[in-house]
């Protein structure tokens, strides 16, 4: 931030010209009376003040509220000229430091302007509150282009445009933290869509797979009550006449570990819930439906409802968007008696049957639901849940299962069951949304994926998510050093004098093989006598050398991650890594006499052939092993970007301006952090490593030439712009004149502007003076 002082500061010793240097004089002392500038408060929150008087470092400044404080000058941050309040793109400030770009986003989100851009990139605050910024006549408005200001709408109109111009796919890639608003931003885009590129009625399709996904992958945290727990890629594809043709829908990495157990006061997936509390009468007796707060998995976290929402009449939206995307009725009760199996799972319980602690399911109303649910003996169920079967030498041998086993095997059979479900569910939309032969292979995807996650405690979860972030923000700065670079080579720029940072040295900690975080977990998880611990000392030994590695005490590695460090605690790394469901489990899934079971039972069969390592794999038998997780996750991730790769892509960053959910508080900390996080102030800091004030020769020439001391009234554009720039000794390295245009640092134009005000009031008093003669 404080490199706009710097800049200006040093430009003014440096003039020689003793006319010129009066000048300065007065122009320093008109500055000390009028100049705004930032003032930051102990508690690191900013106030616009008033410089009253300079000298040697220290500064005097006024504050709003009449208060007057001596203050060490370098620790002022100058601030825009009033006419700047607002602006609709951040690039239009004269300063783009941190506090000019907080107020400019306060200053509009105080009016419901929760949209503003940086460059390229579209800023969406979250309202917390209806605002009346969408519907039909806006998307009007946004397609007759008869509104500029900044929204989703004409992000996705661009979109449109740019892939029925270039014939180029396009995507409109959203991110922002927890609760900032990224599904709500995508729901916005989508609807957008769907108004320009509707009526074959596929439209109406791709609306209601938000209420199914939202149901059984989003579920109410402590930071968002419709929290979504996967990441989602939407594909919709567009005929040539701009009509939409089809979609197709890739999640990553849903949440599982939230089905058998979640924080107080959070909840499960809200389809539980809904299912509950929406079921009709014979769909209850027939699943042996209770109350929510009769099952285990829903009761521990004390969070039933939320506040505003109805889960039944939410059950009644969900069934009937199961309708439109041609899930059919006997599906759709296969799906709710697998939910209803999951609850009832986690009401099994278990009794000690010997003094080792092995266990046996106990034979009540929960463990006989379960098997008539998924369709198989009790005995069966009982024996899958208490006992594993093992090869021991040439023998087949059945061991036992302690209590904390059995409740793994029955916690993790129930994840399993979700998971699949899920995955079954969204291949069940991708066919009734798949696009026909006539396919144009042009797109639209919209990526709503977590966004970077920095807690006090932080896991494998964390991990992967933020992993996903790094490739993610490299991906938007190589393009917006990409756009800048063309613009810079159009105009006959040098390229070479703007530096740009790049994180590729985080992605190798991750990628690198075999000496990186996602090689060292996996050849971990691989060795049976591998632990947490182990994997931590590991890391410990092979990375300490790399600079965005540190080990911690204890078991626990910190990463410096673009947006900041972050401290993993690899407790439970391996084990969610590896991801094991027993054989037992998958087995007794496929003998069961219900159509879903067996369907998950043989996808895991077919997961399970696939290889950790491509080579060292030894074709089927119990060698066979599944792809670890974070493996599976860097394949998706690969994918993923290669498909963006070749898009044109849109960048959204959505911001929480509270942690409260509510309406009208805007913590400038909060959004600070989340700025510097989601790269919209690295968006700002590669402009200011360039050159981002931007004007053409003609605009410069016409707007400073008379502040001249020579007559150039004869010459071109070009060499009065340079004449002017020489005349005030504007150091070369903060300008660079291009062909059209002269490019400048940040805070250059600002100098020259209080040369041009000043001298524009100067000669207004003047004629004053001289009108008040007159009369
Ligand atoms: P997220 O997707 O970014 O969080 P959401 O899109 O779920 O966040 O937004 C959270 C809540 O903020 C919504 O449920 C709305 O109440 C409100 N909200 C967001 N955008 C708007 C808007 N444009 N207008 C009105 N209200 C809005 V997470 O899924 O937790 O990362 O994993
Ligand atoms: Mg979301």
């Amino acid at each position: 931030g404080d490199e706009d002082l710097d800049s200006t500061a040093a430009t003014l010793p440096s003039v020689s010209k003793s006319n010129i240097e009066c000048r300065w004089s007065d122009i320093t002392s008109y500055a000390a009376k009028k100049v705004q500038s930032w003032f930051q408060h102990a508690n690191g929150n900013w106030e616009l003040g008033r410089i009253m008087s300079t000298s040697g470092t220290e500064s005097v400044i006024s504050l709003p509220d009449g208060k007057v404080l001596k203050v060490n000058s370098e620790s002022l941050i100058p601030a825009n000229p009033d006419i700047l309040d607002g602006v609709d793109d951040l690039m239009q400030l004269s300063y783009l430091n941190e506090p000019s770009v907080l107020f400019n986003l306060q200053y509009r989100y105080n009016q419901d302007m929760i949209y503003t851009k940086a460059g390229p990139v579209l800023v969406a605050i979250n309202p917390f509150k209806e605002v009346s910024l969408y519907g039909n006549d806006y998307v009007e408005a946004y397609k007759n282009k008869s509104i500029e200001s900044p929204h989703v709408y004409a992000i996705a109109d661009t979109a449109i445009r740019e892939m029925i111009r270039d014939e180029v796919n396009q995507s409109i890639i959203i991110s922002g933290e927890s609760g900032a608003g990224k599904t709500e931003t995508a729901k916005i885009a989508m609807q957008y869509l769907a108004a320009l590129g509707g009526g074959s009625g596929i439209e109406y399709e791709i609306l209601k797979t938000n209420p199914i996904l939202e149901a059984f992958g989003n579920a109410k945290t402590l930071r968002n009550d419709n929290s979504s727990r996967f990441g989602k890629l939407i594909e919709i594809h567009f005929s040539e006449t701009g009509k939409i043709s089809g979609a197709k829908i890739q999640t990553f990495l849903v949440e599982k570990s939230r089905v058998v157990q979640c924080a107080e006061g959070e909840r499960s997936y809200h389809i539980f819930y809904q299912l509950c509390a929406g079921a009709p009468r014979a769909l209850r007796e027939k699943l042996n439906l209770k109350d929510v707060d009769e099952y285990k998995y829903l009761k521990q976290s004390n969070c039933y409802s939320i506040a505003g929402v109805d889960d039944a009449e939410q059950f009644r939206i969900v069934k009937e968007a199961l309708d439109v995307v041609h899930v059919s009725k006997e599906d759709q009760e296969n799906v709710f008696a697998m939910l209803a199996a999951v609850l009832w799972l986690g009401n099994v319980s278990f009794n000690v049957i010997d003094n080792e602690n092995h266990v046996e399911a106990v034979a009540d109303e929960s463990l006989i639901n379960v098997a008539k649910l998924i369709g198989c003996d009790t005995s069966e169920l009982n024996l899958a849940l208490s006992t594993r079967k093992m090869r021991v030498g040439n023998d087949n041998i059945v061991q036992k299962l302690t209590l904390s086993q059995a409740i793994d095997t029955r916690d993790a059979l129930a994840k399993s069951i979700y998971a699949c479900l899920f995955e079954w569910l969204v291949e069940q939309i991708n066919k009734s949304l798949a696009v026909g032969k006539r396919r144009t292979g042009r797109s639209i995807s919209i990526l709503d994926i977590y966004g970077f996650e920095s807690f006090d405690r932080n896991s494998f979860e964390q991990f992967c998510i933020n992993y996903a972030n790094e490739r993610l923000q490299q991906h938007f700065n190589r393009h917006l050093f990409k756009l800048e670079q063309e613009e810079y080579i159009q105009d006959g720029i040098d390229w070479a004098k703007v530096d740009f940072d790049d994180n590729q040295d985080c992605l190798n900690l991750f990628e690198k093989k075999p000496l990186g975080l996602l090689s060292l977990l996996d050849e971990e998880s691989t060795f049976p006598n591998g632990s947490d611990f182990t994997f931590a000392n590991k890391l410990k030994q092979h990375l300490n050398s790399n600079p965005c590695f540190r080990g911690e005490r204890e078991k626990a590695f910190t990463v410096s991650h673009f947006a900041g460090e972050v401290t993993y605690d690899t407790t439970g790394f391996l084990e969610k890594n590896r991801d094991l469901l027993h054989l037992d489990s998958i087995q007794l899934l496929s003998s069961c006499s219900c159509h879903l079971p067996q369907t998950f039972a043989s996808k895991m069969f077919n997961q399970s052939e696939k290889p950790v390592v491509g080579p060292l794999h030894k074709a089927g038998g119990a060698d066979s092993q599944k792809l670890s997780v974070a493996t599976k996750f860097k394949g998706q991730l690969f994918q993923l970007m290669q498909r963006l790769e070749s898009t044109t892509p849109h960048f959204i960053r959505c911001i929480k301006p509270n942690n409260s959910q509510s309406p009208g508080s805007y913590e400038q900390g909060l959004v600070l952090q989340q700025l510097r996080c989601c790269g919209v102030l690295e968006v700002v800091r590669i402009s200011r490593s360039g050159f981002p004030t931007r004007m053409s020769h003609q605009k410069f020439a016409r707007r400073y030439g008379f502040l001249l001391l020579e007559n150039v009234a004869s010459q071109d554009p070009l060499s009065v712009s340079v004449a002017i720039l020489h005349q005030f000794n504007i150091l070369p390295e903060m300008y660079q004149v291009g062909y059209t245009k002269l490019f400048f640092r940040t805070g250059q134009i600002g100098v020259l502007e209080d040369t041009r005000n000043h001298t524009l009031h100067g000669i207004l008093r003047v004629q004053s003076c001289f009108r008040g003669h007159q009369a």
